[in-house]
């Protein structure tokens, strides 16, 4: 059975005359790319190798390990700072995946400007003014960009290999939280229905991507709690992630959705938000809200945003600035005044 296409979502044509009209593609996503990202540009490799183009996946930061086995098929790479033009061949276009503007895509957005290549985007983040992308596939109401991009297949007429469903899924499972975020709607569980009648073993792949962390990671959320506080009369939930401390303590945290889902668990918590120290003096926001807090809103003021209930920013500054300015415009939010 069909699901009814969604009267207000954008119209696919001018994409699909796009990528069969011209040749040579660049995929790439937002920095520190996650399971929609990686999936979807895994599901729109084979789709563009289906029609016999040019295609490599190039992002800014290197594949994490747990999900290599998804781009097996598909030749992955990311920008190399040491070679020229980052280690990227040349393009005709370049399709930009999950990211709302071009500056998401780090390095990387010089090049496709030097280019002059054409750009396509595939996104489900609120959209923000002035994109600029010569073609754009943008509905946020799509529960992920993985979605978008088996519309694209449908369009197209392609039944996709194993590898690119299974992209689909991670796609879906992640930016869904495996079916439980308010994002869950009727076509994401139409389209893992269809997944799985294809082949995708869903326990497969959370076992893939869930149950092989490295035993220090139950300390590493142990150091992230022990640490977290509330504000606003118990509304906010902040915890704060130092990497000095997780090194010290011999613990490790590549994830840390398991940390925001029980902080998300306190009944009295509307929004959490979880601080993160990179190494390049920035620090790394995740914001989750239960729905009254627009997150989006919250970080867009700090340059950052995302969804109305899960939004991210990355901001330069210390640990300790960073933490107590966006707490402050937090509070502001949840108490109903202006930030001062
Ligand atoms: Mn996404």
């Amino acid at each position: 059975m069909e699901l009814e296409r969604d009267a207000s979502a954008p119209d696919l044509t001018p994409i699909v005359e796009l990528l069969r009209s011209r040749d040579r593609f660049l995929l790439t996503g937002h920095v520190r790319p996650d399971g929609d990202c990686l999936g979807a540009e895994c599901a729109l490799f084979h789709v563009l190798a289906a029609l016999g183009k040019k295609v490599a996946i190039v992002n800014p930061d290197p594949l994490s390990e747990r999900y290599a086995f998804l781009l097996e098929m598909a030749p992955y790479s990311h920008w190399r700072a040491d070679q020229p033009r980052g280690g990227t061949e040349r393009f005709d276009v370049a399709c930009v995946l999950d990211v709302a503007t071009l500056d998401r895509t780090g390095p990387i957005a010089a090049q496709i400007r030097e280019d002059r290549a054409t750009t396509c985007v595939f996104d489900h983040h609120q959209p923000v003014a002035g994109p600029g992308f010569h073609f754009s596939y943008i509905d946020s109401k799509a529960s992920a960009t993985g979605v978008l991009i088996y519309r694209v297949a449908k369009a197209l007429g392609i039944a996709l290999p194993k590898a690119a469903l299974e992209g689909v899924f991670i796609s879906l499972t992640t930016d869904t939280g495996w079916f439980k975020y308010s994002n869950t709607d009727r076509e994401a569980f139409h389209v893992a229905g269809e997944l799985v009648a294809a082949g995708v073993d869903p326990s497969e792949i959370y076992n893939k991507l869930f149950q092989r962390f490295s035993p220090q990671y139950p300390p590493g959320i142990g150091i992230a709690l022990r640490g977290m506080r509330y504000a606003a009369g118990g509304k906010i939930a902040i915890c704060v992630i130092r990497p000095s401390e997780l090194e010290a303590a011999g613990a490790e945290l590549h994830e840390t959705d398991d940390v925001l889902d029980i902080l998300r668990s306190v009944a009295a918590v509307d929004v959490v938000l979880l601080f993160r120290e990179l190494a390049s003096g920035r620090v790394k926001i995740s914001a989750r809200s239960k729905g009254a807090v627009d997150v989006h809103a919250l970080l867009h003021q700090f340059g950052g945003g995302g969804h109305r209930r899960a939004a991210g920013a990355d901001i330069a500054g210390t640990l300790e600035a960073v933490t107590q300015r966006v707490v402050a415009a937090a509070v502001a939010t949840v108490e109903g005044r202006p930030a001062s």
